[in-house]
């Protein structure tokens, strides 16, 4: 069938909007109707050409929400008519990765997922005799896509799809890294690093899971207003505080006259590998960190003293929030649905398709938490 896209044509150029042939399921796949999607950094950072695992040309998006119109052999957990968010991060429940409750990342399609192909090694998308690569496993950034399965988290059909997109990465993300990688507790005491489509929802995380002091870090003073909206306590712009950032956080965290403050938690989300040495400094001792390893260029390093960590800190990293998918996807729907976390507010700019290069210049210059395609 013919679809609308937005094509990936090359590293470094714009998404060239066109149309492309998409085949129909085969076994264990499903065809879906993209009905919004979102547009993350990720997005952006292959399309630069600085993922060393970009393929072009490819449909980028992984961030969508939509409706299941056809089914192929053996598909039995979604039917034509349901409501669906595409996860990068499947759930297939059989795998060594699944069953050992250990870790999210299920690996049963890592690894052609990772080549831009389904599971039996071919694309759906083409142009032509030319196929064109799928993306994250998703490919949102077309009216129509084929998953997998075990990629897909069924919803509630009543949420509507331009916010509940952002569920599919930004929202799972922040929230989750909170509840599911940290597992903060009430009363804690937290410091998010970076306050932009990440760092609001892991400030809401924190404020859903009860903690009682929330601070907020980032270098961008606008983002003061935007932390309060989601549950922030205290706001700290580096850039006022100077190089004693780390000192002028242990004090604000002290209580009931300690001697030393630290926090009980940090999360580090602004995607920005020089500063994470930063992050586990202000954490009380014994207590647990989380780091958001955003995905920073090849070859990029993180470092701390050994100080840190001999004194019974941990840090830790998180992906796509700690989340299973198809078991934790529908209940954070249900959950903004229930008026429990926000995401309306977030969503600052909506688009048709075709101006999704205008999506991305929103993001490069800071001015949009997050952007959503309508189609
Ligand atoms: P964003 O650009 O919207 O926000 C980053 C924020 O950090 C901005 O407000 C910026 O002003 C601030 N910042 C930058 N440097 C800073 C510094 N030194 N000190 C304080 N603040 C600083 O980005 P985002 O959409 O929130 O994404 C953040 C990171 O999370 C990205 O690297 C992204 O790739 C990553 N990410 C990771 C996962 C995962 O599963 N681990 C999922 C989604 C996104
Ligand atoms: C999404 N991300 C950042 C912003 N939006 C993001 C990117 C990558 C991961 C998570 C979130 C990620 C962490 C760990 C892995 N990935 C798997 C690593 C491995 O198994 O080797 C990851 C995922 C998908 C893809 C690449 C990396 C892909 O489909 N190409 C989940
Ligand atoms: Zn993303």
């Amino acid at each position: 069938m013919d679809v609308r896209a937005a094509v990936a044509v090359q590293a470094g150029k714009p998404l060239e909007v066109m149309t492309v042939q998409l085949e129909g399921p085969r076994a264990g796949e499903v065809l879906v109707e993209v009905k919004a999607t979102g547009i993350c950094h990720t997005d952006d950072f292959t399309l630069s050409g600085a993922d060393p695992e970009g393929l072009f040309p490819a449909i980028l998006g992984h961030e969508g929400a939509g409706i299941v119109v056809d089914v192929g052999p053996g598909v039995t957990s979604v039917k034509k008519g349901d409501h669906v968010i595409p996860l990068y991060t499947p759930e297939c429940r059989e795998c060594y990765s699944c069953t050992s409750r250990k870790t999210n990342l299920c690996t049963s399609i890592r690894s052609t997922q990772g080549q831009g192909v389904m599971p039996d090694g071919t694309s759906r998308f083409s142009i032509g005799k030319d196929k064109i690569h799928h993306y994250m496993g998703c490919s949102t950034f077309s009216n129509f896509t084929v998953l997998p399965e075990i990629a897909l988290a069924k919803v509630n059909p009543d949420a509507p799809f331009d916010k509940i997109c952002y569920i599919g990465c930004g929202v799972t993300t922040g929230i989750g890294a909170v509840i599911n990688t940290a597992k903060v507790e009430i009363g804690a005491t937290a410091i998010v690093f970076g306050l932009g489509g990440i760092g609001l929802n892991v400030l809401q995380g924190l404020r859903l899971a009860g903690a009682d002091m929330i601070i907020g870090v980032d270098i961008n003073p606008d983002r003061k207003a935007w932390g309060e909206k989601f549950g922030m306590t205290h706001f700290v712009n580096p850039k006022e505080v100077g190089d004693d950032i780390v000192p002028y956080l242990v004090n604000l965290t002290k209580r009931h006259g300690d001697l030393i403050g630290g926090a009980d938690y940090t999360f580090d989300c602004t995607g920005n590998a020089d500063d994470n040495r930063l992050a586990p400094a202000p954490v009380r001792c014994f207590q647990r960190l989380t780091h958001h390893l955003g995905v920073a260029g090849a070859g990029q390093e993180i470092s701390t003293r050994p100080f840190q960590l001999v004194t019974g800190r941990n840090w830790m990293g998180t992906a796509f929030g700690g989340a299973r998918g198809r078991t934790d996807v529908p209940k954070i729907v249900d959950w903004y649905m229930q008026g429990k976390i926000q995401i309306d507010p977030m969503i600052t700019h909506t688009m048709p398709l075709e101006d999704i290069n205008k999506g991305f210049e929103l993001m490069h210059k800071g001015e949009s938490i997050r952007g959503v395609v309508v189609y």
